[in-house]
């Protein structure tokens, strides 16, 4: 299978992290597939739907625990796939529409976020968020812009430090910000009153996926009785855990730990990019369609995803009645 340059350069940019938080990620594969299917060269519509799901593979490996990246592939390759034409034009217009709906859905739903988020955040309120989530940010903005005087403060978010995304991009907005270490979340707690985060995936039993270290901050504020939030879209919803599948939790190089430090020869070093957080900690995750329980993740991925479960269940289990 020939790779096009531009779509090899989009894999890249996700597997180094040049591109990097869910909601980006899955829009930068979407405009990967839609990049492929306009350069296509073949004249076979059988061949280009081959060649199509071959990208959206290739795109897919790229990093295993954000569910938005394959949600976005399949949603695509979906359309795709159930198109009954075999005219090749009709079906790279099929993929680029798609993509582009994707695209289009996933800004719109982070800004609808915001709105709905800000809701929950008061006047006054100082408000925490760890690494560097367009979702949980979107939900700070709106409640700033709509005049709530609030304060945050973010972690720096070892070992990539996306903190300072964050930090620089609340300063530019004109929102006051501490930022502090991971370490010390605790010792800051008792000064919050909302936490928000965002998620690579929610399960369907409610569990939510993010940064390494969001478990350890939902722990200390369940502890001081601090609101805990995430901001999730719902192509953050994994319909494949309904189906029994784990997640898997990315394990990234120690040399991202230890950078240019002098270290013991042979010393082990485990670098693990994400956490699991479990339902109970979380108070209500916040999605484009409304604030939800955690433990009503299963519904959404029933209305969402209703037909991904479907396929599986007929192609790969021979049930038709999902
Ligand atoms: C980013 C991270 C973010 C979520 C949600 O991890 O954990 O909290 O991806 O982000 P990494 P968003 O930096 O390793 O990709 O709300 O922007 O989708």
């Amino acid at each position: 299978m020939k790779i096009l340059y531009e779509v090899s350069r989009i894999a890249e940019d996700i597997r180094t992290m040049r591109i990097r938080g869910a909601g980006r990620i899955a829009r930068a594969a979407a405009l990967g597939l839609k990049i492929a299917a306009e350069k296509f060269e073949g004249k076979d519509g059988e061949e280009f739907r081959r060649y199509i799901k071959d990208v959206a593979e290739y795109l897919r490996s790229t990093r295993p625990t954000a569910v938005s990246l394959p949600n976005a592939l399949t949603f695509i390759v979906h359309r795709l796939m159930i198109s009954p034409s075999e005219d090749l034009e009709e079906l790279r217009s099929t993929v680029v529409k798609s993509a582009e709906e994707f695209i289009e859905y996933s800004k719109k739903a982070t800004e609808n976020i915001g709105k709905i988020g800000a809701k929950r955040i008061e006047d006054g309120d100082k408000v925490l968020t760890h690494c560097n989530s367009s979702a949980a940010l979107s939900v700070i903005i709106h409640a700033f812009k709509e005049g709530k005087d609030i304060k945050v403060y973010n972690t720096e978010t070892r070992p990539k430090f996306q903190g300072y995304i964050t930090a620089r991009k609340l300063l530019n907005i004109g929102i006051k910000t501490t930022l502090i270490p991971d370490s010390s979340v605790r010792a800051f707690m008792k000064k919050i009153d909302k936490v928000i985060v965002g998620a690579d995936t929610v399960a369907a039993n409610g569990v939510v996926v993010n940064k390494i270290g969001t478990s350890q901050i939902a722990l200390a504020a369940k502890e001081a009785n601090v609101d805990f939030y995430v901001a999730a879209e719902t192509y953050k919803f994994s319909p494949m855990t309904v189906l029994g599948e784990y997640i898997v939790i990315e394990e990234r190089s120690p040399k991202e730990i230890v950078r240019n430090m002098k270290i013991p020869e042979n010393i082990n070093i485990r670098n693990p990019a994400f956490d699991v957080t479990p339902a109970e900690y979380i108070d209500a995750i916040i999605t484009e369609m409304g604030i939800i329980p955690p433990q009503a993740a299963i519904l959404i991925l029933k209305e969402h995803y209703g037909w991904a479960i479907r396929d599986y269940l007929i192609r790969e289990l021979s049930i038709d009645e999902a």
